[in-house]
């Protein structure tokens, strides 16, 4: 298949790519480098040191004689878009590229207004772009599994059905969100839907949960291709953070109580369920919604596995237990559905034992690349305030300040 991979410089999209590529579809990947921006805005590092998307792709080329295309350019720009559109002509489109930090949304005023014209226009003019060049397009969009919140009930994969009054009908799950950057998401989730309806475009929302893990079959075939590692209090997720600062013997920073579940999956079980998804594409006209996570954990469990892994290897670090920054449950029900995935063919790497070791592996081989100083939080979501410089493009994307 041809497939676009927006978003291919990122964490997921960059070993989505080289997976599909590995499988003989013909890649392209559009990214305008903002992610590489922000780190230098917020001065963190990925733990890994990722090489510049053009050197990566000749390696890739040099590797397995497979080329992958690059556009670069910014999604929220249309005529940008509409051109790479019209060259691609790709039957699969999957879009990673926006802003996808909850705490990077959550600085200021105007970190949370571009979080969300970024997330949000660029799906929009993604959406006019294949309704005007590749109707038959299939749009994979990454979603998130906090789009839901937490529920008192068992959460649906995407739909929910409701009798009131007497009268039954099958509707969207409803949402509540925890941040402006998950509210980004259920805003492109309800735009996607719309298209779907009023021009038959065929989609499938991925509501992912939390990413652990840096090493595919793919970016494990030579350094120069190894993937990003964040462990940073702003784009570092949880279990990434405990292994880096077991590595340096700083208490894990649970935060609140702890109780906090979310559903995880590694970085693995990602690239296969991308692949699920473009070759098993949603009927024209239809929004279908997949949770895309393999198991939950609550913050606390993590923090235990973690410890326990440390101590394996004769580190010992204590567990923290910091005031929550977040606004969140501390202590919840959470039950969430997922199993359409697993029907298509799915095979989980459920997080084990030697996972957290090799884990543990790689923040120990990037030990002098860690900085302890980006570790406790402090964007507070009590508080927002202009603590940090405003993201370089704020004002290109919006033709003003924000
Ligand atoms: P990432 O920040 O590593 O990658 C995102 C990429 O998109 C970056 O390379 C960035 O430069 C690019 N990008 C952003 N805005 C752009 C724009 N306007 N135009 C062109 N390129 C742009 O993020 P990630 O962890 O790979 O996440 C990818 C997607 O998956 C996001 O939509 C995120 O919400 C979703 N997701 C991620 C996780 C996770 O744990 N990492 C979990 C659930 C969902
Ligand atoms: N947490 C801690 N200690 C930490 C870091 C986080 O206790 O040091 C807690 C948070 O309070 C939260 C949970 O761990 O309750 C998850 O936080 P996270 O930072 O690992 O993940 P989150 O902010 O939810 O965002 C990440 C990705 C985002 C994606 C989301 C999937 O950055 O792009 O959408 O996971 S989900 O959580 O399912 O919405």
């Amino acid at each position: 298949m041809k497939i676009a991979v927006l978003g291919g410089d990122g964490y997921c999209g960059w070993a989505t790519a080289l997976h599909l590529s590995a499988r003989g579809h013909a890649v392209s990947i559009v990214d305008n480098y903002s992610r590489r921006q922000w780190d230098d805005e917020l001065g963190i590092q990925t733990l890994t040191p990722i090489r510049p998307l053009a050197e990566r792709l000749q390696i890739w080329k040099g590797l397995t004689g497979n080329t992958i295309e690059l556009f670069v350019g910014d999604v929220t720009d249309y005529d940008f878009l509409a051109a790479a559109m019209k060259e691609m002509e790709p039957e699969a489109v999957i879009h990673f590229a926006e802003q996808r930090s909850a705490p990077y949304s959550m600085l200021d005023r105007a970190h949370a207004a571009f979080t969300q014209v970024n997330n949000v226009v660029g799906t929009l003019n993604l959406l006019f772009a294949i309704r005007e060049f590749q109707p038959d397009c299939h749009l994979i969009k990454l979603g998130t599994m906090g789009e839901y919140g937490t529920p008192n009930i068992d959460i649906e994969e995407g739909y929910i059905e409701i009798e009131h009054n007497g009268r039954k009908d099958l509707l969207p799950f409803p949402k509540q969100p925890g941040s402006f950057y998950h509210l980004s998401k259920v805003h492109d989730s309800h735009n996607i839907m719309f298209a779907c309806k009023i021009w038959k475009l065929r989609a499938t929302d991925l509501n992912q949960g939390v990413v652990y893990g840096t090493v595919t079959e793919e970016t494990s075939l030579d350094e120069a291709l190894i993937n990003r590692f964040d462990y940073d209090e702003i784009f570092g997720t949880v279990l990434n953070r405990f292994c880096v600062e077991a590595v340096i013997g700083h208490p894990l920073t649970v935060y609140g109580h702890g109780g906090q579940t979310r559903g995880f999956l590694d970085i693995r079980d990602t690239v296969r369920c991308i692949e699920l998804a473009c070759s098993n594409p949603a009927s024209p006209g239809e929004f279908r919604v997949f949770n895309q996570f393999t198991e939950q954990f609550s913050v606390r469990e993590l923090g235990s596995m973690a410890q326990t892994a440390a101590r394996k290897m004769g580190m010992d670090v204590e567990i923290a237990c910091l005031p929550d920054p977040r606004v969140e449950a501390e202590d919840h029900y959470y039950n969430a559905k997922h199993s359409k995935l697993i029907e298509l063919g799915l095979k989980p790497h459920f997080l084990s034992d030697s996972l957290l070791d090799s884990l543990m592996n790689i923040a120990a081989r990037y030990r002098d690349r860690i900085d302890p100083e980006v570790i406790l939080p402090r964007i507070n979501w009590r508080e927002p305030r202009n603590c940090r410089s405003h993201p370089k493009k704020a004002t290109v994307a919006a033709g003003g300040s924000f």
